[in-house]
C-alpha cells in the first residue's frame, strides 16, 4: 500500500469549513468524504480524519494522526508533545477573562479571591498565576457565558470572537489571555518519508496564504510619475510596465498586500494612476 500523511480535522463545528477549504485550495479532493471518519484524498497521498477537535493534540502527539488542523487555544490547553508547524490564518479569536458589566471586579486585581469558570483551566492557571492572582478556577465544559448570572462565579474565560455573546450577557472583556487561531500541528518523529509529504502540503498551504495576503493590481500611470508610482508598488521583483498605445501613459502591474492596500491605493491616486484594477490572486510561488 502507498504511504499516506494521515490529516486530522474537526468533523464539525467552527474549524470544518475552514479546514475543508484550505484542503480544496491545496488541490487536496476529498469531496468523497461526506458522513466518514476517514477519508482518502483522490489525488495526493492523504488520508483524512474527521475527529472532535479536543482530541486533535493527543492523536497527533501519538501518532494516530502525523498532522492535525485545530485552534492554537485546543493546543495550549491540552498540552501535548506537538509541533506547531504554520498558523492557518482563521478560526480567529481571543480567550479572555470578561465580568459582568454592572459587578465590583473593574480590573485584574479585583480578581483576588474570586471564583472564575472556565472550560480552559490550564492556561487560565498559568496566565493567573503569573499576574500572581490568587482566584479560584470552576472548570465548566460548555455555556460558560451563564455562570455568572447563575451564581456559579464571578467571572468567566472563554473564547471571544464577535463580541456578542459577551454582550448579550451583559458582560465585558477584562483582558485577553490568550490570542488564538487555526494551527497545524504536527507529530514530533514524523518519517523522513512523511516529511517529504508534510513539506509538499506546506509548499501549498504557503502558497495559497501568500495569495490570500496579496492582491495584484493593474493602472495606468502618466510617464512622469512612474518612479513615484513604482516605489509605491515594489511587486514580487519590480513592477512590470508597458507602454500603452496613448502617448506618456504606461501600463503598470504588480502584488500589494492586503494590510496596507488602501493606504497604497490612496497614495497611488494622489500620483495620478488611473484605471486601477485590483484582482484577487489565487496561488502565489515565490
Ligand atoms: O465538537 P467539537 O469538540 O469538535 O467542537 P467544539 O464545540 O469544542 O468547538 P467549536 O466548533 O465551537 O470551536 C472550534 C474552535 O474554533 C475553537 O477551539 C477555537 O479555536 C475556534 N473559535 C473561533 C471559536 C470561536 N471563534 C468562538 N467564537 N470557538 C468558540 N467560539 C464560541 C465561544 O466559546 C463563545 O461561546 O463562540 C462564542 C463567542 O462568540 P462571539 O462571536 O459571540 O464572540
Ligand atoms: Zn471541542
Amino acid at each position: 500500500m502507498e504511504m499516506n500523511l494521515k490529516i486530522a480535522v474537526q468533523k464539525k463545528g467552527r474549524l470544518y469549513d475552514g479546514s475543508m477549504a484550505l484542503l480544496k485550495e491545496c488541490g487536496i479532493d476529498v469531496s468523497n468524504g461526506n458522513n466518514q471518519l476517514r477519508v482518502q484524498a483522490a489525488n495526493f497521498p492523504v488520508e483524512v480524519f474527521f475527529l472532535r477537535d479536543d482530541d486533535i493534540p493527543e492523536y497527533v502527539q501519538d501518532a494516530v494522526a502525523d498532522i492535525g488542523i485545530v485552534g492554537e487555544n485546543v493546543v495550549a490547553e491540552k498540552n501535548k508533545e506537538v509541533t506547531g508547524v504554520e498558523k492557518l490564518g482563521f478560526g480567529k479569536c481571543r480567550l479572555s477573562i470578561a465580568v459582568p458589566k454592572t459587578g465590583v471586579i473593574k480590573s485584574l486585581n479585583d480578581l483576588k479571591n474570586k471564583k472564575i469558570a472556565t472550560s480552559y483551566p490550564l492556561i487560565l492557571g498559568k496566565f493567573l498565576s503569573e499576574k500572581d492572582i490568587n482566584a479560584t478556577i470552576q472548570e465548566i465544559s460548555g455555556s460558560v457565558e451563564i455562570a455568572p448570572r447563575i451564581g456559579l462565579a464571578e467571572a468567566i474565560c472563554d473564547l471571544v470572537s464577535s463580541g456578542s455573546t459577551l454582550f448579550s450577557n451583559e458582560l465585558y472583556e477584562l483582558e485577553t489571555v490568550l490570542k488564538s487561531e487555526a494551527i497545524l500541528i504536527s507529530n514530533k518523529k514524523l518519517s523522513a518519508d512523511k516529511q517529504m509529504l508534510l513539506d509538499k502540503l506546506l509548499f501549498r498551504i504557503r502558497a495559497v496564504k501568500k495569495a490570500k495576503n496579496n492582491k495584484y493590481v493593474l493602472l495606468n500611470a502618466p510617464n512622469d510619475k512612474l518612479d513615484e508610482i513604482c516605489k509605491l508598488l515594489p511587486g514580487m521583483k519590480s513592477p512590470t510596465i508597458l507602454p500603452l498605445a496613448e502617448s506618456g501613459w504606461s501600463s503598470v502591474h504588480s502584488v500589494i498586500s492586503e494590510n496596507d492596500f488602501w493606504n497604497v491605493i490612496e497614495a497611488l491616486k494622489a500620483n495620478g494612476a488611473q484605471g486601477i484594477l485590483i484582482i484577487p490572486i489565487e496561488k502565489m510561488i515565490i
